[in-house]
């Protein structure tokens, strides 16, 4: 057979085999199978050394032609499997929007951690600042400044987790207050902060115990403050954890670090003041401690306490958490147990 023939012959097995090719990968075994070194292309090319002169370049010519049909019959075929391929994927990779989807399981803030963001939100309303602070602290902060020096008897009122003799977990949030007082410079203004956190205590664990708890702590210093602000605000956040119609009302006590001291009471959420078991048939539930700064206190942080004074008050919301949901064990609050800490989701 001629040269001429044999690449006939070479044109058209690889036309039909290029037509019949069903993937992109056989086509370029196809593709390198004909065209490449070791193919019957380049053998047949390489039998043009034994032409003659005249003939090489006519039969060179037509070892072109057969190259090229070749290859751009390859590209033609190469851009029709990918279309093909393109079309495949699309329809098997459409999406139905109508399909529901997977429910993602959504968390929410801890319950104590709620109710903290309620009250920052009204006492931010209200231009105080949230100030954060050491839990690990002095004792210097944590008792000597609030006016409870190493003899004082409430010393033992809490007792206390120490690290070293003059190093403690905070057992109150106070210490952030003092430490804030001591840098604050009022001649640019008055003092309006809250100090969130957790705090620590020697407790036992029980159903009204935990030795790790959360307070929230209130202070307002500047001139002229009077124990009517201190109501005023304490209504005020009442109202806004309990509802309008929930009054305060104000009993003496004692704490170290004010003078006069109260303990305030909010009317039972549960009788509204009719008197029930809740309530222990008062008609009033005690929820905070408050009082006068006292002087003391003023002093030992460098505030001049002739012409500035002011009101603090503490809570816990562990205990609001327990009023408001009818929680009877602190514990619950602890455990992470996440069948119990899901039935405060805001989201519902
Ligand atoms: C400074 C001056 C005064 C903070 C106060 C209370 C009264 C109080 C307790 C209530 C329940 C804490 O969560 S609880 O255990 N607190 O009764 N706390 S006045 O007085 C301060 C704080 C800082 C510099």
């Amino acid at each position: 057979m001629g040269l001429e023939d044999q690449l006939k012959k070479l044109e058209q097995n690889g036309l039909s085999e290029i037509k019949n090719s069903g993937d992109l990968s056989k086509l370029n075994d196809i593709r390198v199978n004909l065209l490449g070194k070791k193919g019957p292309l380049t053998e047949v090319l390489r039998g043009m050394r034994d032409l003659s002169k005249e003939d090489r370049p006519k039969v060179g010519e037509f070892a072109n032609r057969v190259r090229d049909n070749l290859t751009a019959t390859i590209e033609k075929r190469r851009t029709e499997l990918e279309k093909e391929r393109l079309n495949r994927k699309l329809a098997e990779e459409s999406i139905d929007v109508t399909l529901p989807g997977t429910p993602v399981a959504q968390g929410q803030p801890h319950v104590i951690q709620q109710i903290i963001d309620q009250i920052e939100d009204l006492f931010l309303g209200m231009g105080y600042q949230v100030v954060q602070g050491p839990e690990v602290e002095l004792d210097r902060y944590n008792f000597e400044m609030l006016n409870l020096p190493k003899d004082h008897p409430a010393r033992d009122m809490q007792d206390t987790f120490y690290i070293t003799k003059d190093i403690l977990m905070r057992s109150q949030t106070s210490p952030v207050q003092a430490r804030t007082m001591e840098k604050h410079d009022f001649s640019k203004g008055p003092l309006k902060m809250i100090s969130p956190g957790v705090v620590y205590r020697r407790d036992t664990d029980d159903a009204t115990h935990s030795h790790q708890f959360h307070q929230v702590e209130g202070l307002v210093i500047d001139k002229n403050i009077t124990m009517g602000d201190l109501k005023g605000t304490l209504e005020t956040l009442a109202q806004e954890l309990f509802g309008d119609r929930f009054e305060v009302r104000l009993r003496p006590s004692y704490f170290p670090f004010t003078e006069p001291s109260v303990e305030a009471d909010v009317t039972c959420f549960n009788c509204m003041g009719k008197g029930c078991s809740v309530c222990k048939y008062t008609g009033w539930i005690e929820v905070l401690g408050a009082g006068m700064v006292h002087p003391n206190v003023l002093k030992m942080a460098g505030v001049d306490s002739e012409t500035y004074g002011g009101f603090a008050f503490g809570l816990g919301p562990d205990r609001f958490a327990m009023l408001r949901y009818g929680v009877d064990d602190i514990r619950n609050f602890y455990l992470n147990d996440v069948r119990f800490l899901s039935q405060f989701n805001k989201r519902g």
